[in-house]
């Protein structure tokens, strides 16, 4: 039953892949791309690590809770490139797309989001090709996230090649906000939609309050300890 499922999975992506590709372009070229795009997206959540282990260290916390990675599908590829009139080359895709390769790192606290980008961006190896700070400046919608587009060199045999990987930090309580908010934005026919859409923006508010309140609360605590 498994094997099954994983070989019509694999005909699919290789039939996704293939309607993009153009005379020069091969599958094995696409497949290098994706490798490629994944080892920048290793390098990047070996440097959170790294810095989640100093970090917890000095502070006694944990920075961040979760680290999630994604290389993004052939199908979510192909509908983005359609979607914004990219024509369909593996050259056009690398230079237009910079969510390919995707890293989402979940925190308890706020300031703890901008200790974390600020260390990454700090290191020489790393280059800031775009932010959106959502958090201080959120969506109309109530969607707070800090995304960083960043460019991480990775060593091949034969070449050293920038990559860039897209870096979505936010607190839990976002994360929650966020999974709900884009079930709506996916469901096609939603009755109520703009009430539910008001009620979501309203607990963005409440969350952002929250987040504010805990991150207070833990500072008390750190000062009534000497921490
Ligand atoms: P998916 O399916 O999550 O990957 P760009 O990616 O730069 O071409 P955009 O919209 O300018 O397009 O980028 P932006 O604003 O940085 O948003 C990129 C990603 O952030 C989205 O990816 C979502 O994952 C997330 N995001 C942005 N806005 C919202 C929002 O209002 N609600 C939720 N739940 N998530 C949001 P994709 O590719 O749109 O979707």
């Amino acid at each position: 039953m498994e094997k099954n499922s994983g070989t019509v999975q694999e005909l699919k992506n290789r039939e996704q892949i293939e309607m993009f590709l153009s005379g020069k372009d091969s599958i094995e070229k696409f497949m290098r791309m994706m490798m490629q795009y994944e080892c920048a997206m290793l390098e990047i959540k070996t440097k959170l690590d790294v810095l989640n282990k100093e970090l917890s260290l000095q502070k006694s916390r944990n920075p961040f809770e979760t680290i999630k990675c994604r290389i993004k599908s052939p199908e979510s590829i192909l509908g983005k490139m359609k979607k914004n009139n990219i024509p369909l080359t593996i050259a056009d895709m690398e230079k237009n797309l910079n969510d390919i390769a995707g890293i989402r790192v979940i925190c308890s606290f706020p300031d703890d989001i901008y200790m974390l980008a600020d260390c990454l961006l700090a290191q020489d190896d790393i280059t800031l090709v775009a932010k959106k700070d959502y958090i201080r400046k959120p969506k109309p919608n109530g969607y707070r996230s800090l995304h960083l587009i960043v460019e991480v060199p990775i060593f091949l045999t034969d070449e050293k090649k920038p990559m860039r990987v897209e870096v979505q930090f936010r607190t839990i309580a976002m994360d929650f906000w966020a999974s709900l908010e884009h079930k709506m934005k996916y469901k096609k026919h939603i009755e109520k939609a703009e009430s539910i859409s008001n009620e979501l923006f309203y607990c963005a508010e409440l969350i952002a309050q929250l987040d504010g309140r805990m991150q207070q609360i833990r500072e008390k605590i750190e000062k009534g300890s000497g921490a």
